[in-house]
């Protein structure tokens, strides 16, 4: 999987948008990481604001001492720690004080005790300014020459520092799925230290299937293993979104071809003991995995984390209704699945042709309403918090489905439409974003029409 110098990285970036995990969420992180036989994480949380937007400034006062706390427990629990920084966004290639900062910031980090270090020039803007054009031409010339700088510098301060570099082409989708074909990519392959390992997130920015023949093809043109930036888990683009499901879409012979996996997860820290700990059946599977299998067990290892304080307690199968219902960005899990066939039959169908599709959904959708009030009621109130919006919206909506079935099963000659003071109109699904949603309304195809 991995020669000698270099071990396969499994593990999580901290690389999402929005409010990054705390200390104590990181330290449960760690905890769960060893549980599952992985071996990495990567601090490159987005909206750290001296992670990218005030890359340049030093870590001051308590940041610091925590930042040397976070590396120390990362280090103690045996875990290799990345430490990321994204100067992308304005950084000016040209101007020495600018490339001295990028190698202070790292020796400050360095200082505190981190081992290994990250240079991220993912989604910033795609040209350079004029100096920075004339003095290096492309941006694949001008982020080579800064990582390469911080990486020797980093190897001064540390011989067995291992480097990462996230290119701004960072999934076929950037590259018109033409890989070979990309001179970005080309010039990366060519420039960048042998050494340094490569970020991809796969075809497309969140990748429901990496294809072995993809990454082969990646290989050839940036002359390393890549190291994948999984973003399978990761929610922050679609708040109304969360990923309990396994880690799944990579088949096994897929790992000999890569450096490491790490995983952007789910904003909400607590909802990711399913992805890592599947994550980390996948890197450690000897003969076969299975997705589902993978998740089953991961569900039964998680239950204890829903004790109660209250009467109301959480089963395992109610954990895996709520995994199946928050499962995969493409896939529902099973009962998720049924329940919106049958949801779908009975929305298509007159009442007399309904059979046993209503007392299915009508069951699933008690169960579902008993989930939320079973997470309010858990002593892990950061966990009921993290799951909290996600089974309150799904509860009302079944609700709503509940109300309609009644309305047509009352009224099933009627051309009326339903309409109900309890999901008000302009309330109900309203804003900006609900109301443009309406107007551009998205088929079963993913194409868009108006309205
Ligand atoms: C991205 C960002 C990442 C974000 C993710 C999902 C990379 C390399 N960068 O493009 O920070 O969390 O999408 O929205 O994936």
């Amino acid at each position: 999987m991995s020669d000698s110098t270099t071990p396969f990285l499994g593990g999580v970036v901290e690389g999402f948008y929005g409010r990054p995990w705390n200390p104590g969420q990181r330290r449960q992180l760690f905890a769960w990481l060893k549980a599952a036989g992985l071996n990495a994480y990567m601090y490159a949380p987005k909206d750290d604001i001296k992670h990218r937007a005030l890359w340049r400034e030093p870590y001051e006062g308590p940041e610091v001492e925590e930042l040397r706390a976070l590396i120390r427990d990362c280090t103690a629990a045996g875990l290799q720690f990345i430490y990321a920084l994204s100067p992308g966004l304005d950084i000016r290639f040209s101007n020495p004080a600018d490339r001295e900062a990028l190698k202070a910031k790292l020796a400050q980090v360095h200082g505190l005790g981190a081992p290994h270090f990250a240079v991220l020039w993912d989604d910033i803007p795609e040209r350079l300014s004029e100096e920075d054009a004339r003095e290096f031409g492309t941006p694949a010339a001008a982020q080579c020459a800064a990582t390469n700088d911080a990486f020797t510098h980093v190897r001064q301060l540390s011989p067995t520092a291992r480097v990462l570099f996230c290119p701004t082409i960072y999934c076929g989708r950037f590259a018109d799925h033409k890989v070979s074909a990309n001179e970005y990519l080309r010039l990366v392959g060519e420039k960048l230290a042998a050494e340094i390992d490569v970020l991809w997130t796969g075809p497309e920015i969140i990748s429901e299937t990496i294809p072995l023949e993809s990454i082969r093809e990646l290989r050839g043109v940036i002359r390393r293993r890549p190291l994948i930036w999984d973003n399978l888990h990761a929610n922050d683009y679609d708040m109304r979104r969360l990923y309990l499901g396994p880690y799944s879409g990579r088949t096994l012979e897929l790992r000999d071809e890569l450096a490491g996996i790490l995983l952007n997860p789910n904003c909400q820290f607590e909802a990711n003991f399913v992805g890592i700990r599947t994550l980390g059946a996948y890197v450690n599977a000897r003969h076969s995995y299975s997705p589902r299998a993978a998740y089953l067990e991961a569900t039964e290892a998680w239950l204890p984390e829903f004790k109660s304080r209250g009467r109301a307690t959480m089963s395992l199968a109610d954990v895996r209704l709520m995994g199946d219902l928050y499962y995969l960005p493409t896939e529902q899990g099973e009962r998720a699945q049924q329940f919106l066939d049958d949801l779908r039959a009975l929305v298509r169908t007159p009442p007399n042709s309904w059979g046993e599709a209503l007392a299915r959904c009508e069951q699933t959708g008690r169960e579902i309403a008993a989930l939320y009030e079973k997470i309010t009621e858990l002593s892990n109130r950061d966990l009921c918090y993290a799951l909290y919006a996600h089974l309150w919206e799904i509860k009302e909506t079944v609700q709503l489905c509940g109300a309609w079935l009644r309305w047509r099963r009352e009224n099933p000659a009627t051309t009326d439409r339903f309409a109900s003071g309890e999901f008000r109109n302009r309330i109900w699904r309203g804003g900006p974003a609900a109301i443009i949603d309406r107007l551009l309304t998205i088929d079963d195809e993913g194409r868009f029409i108006p309205n």
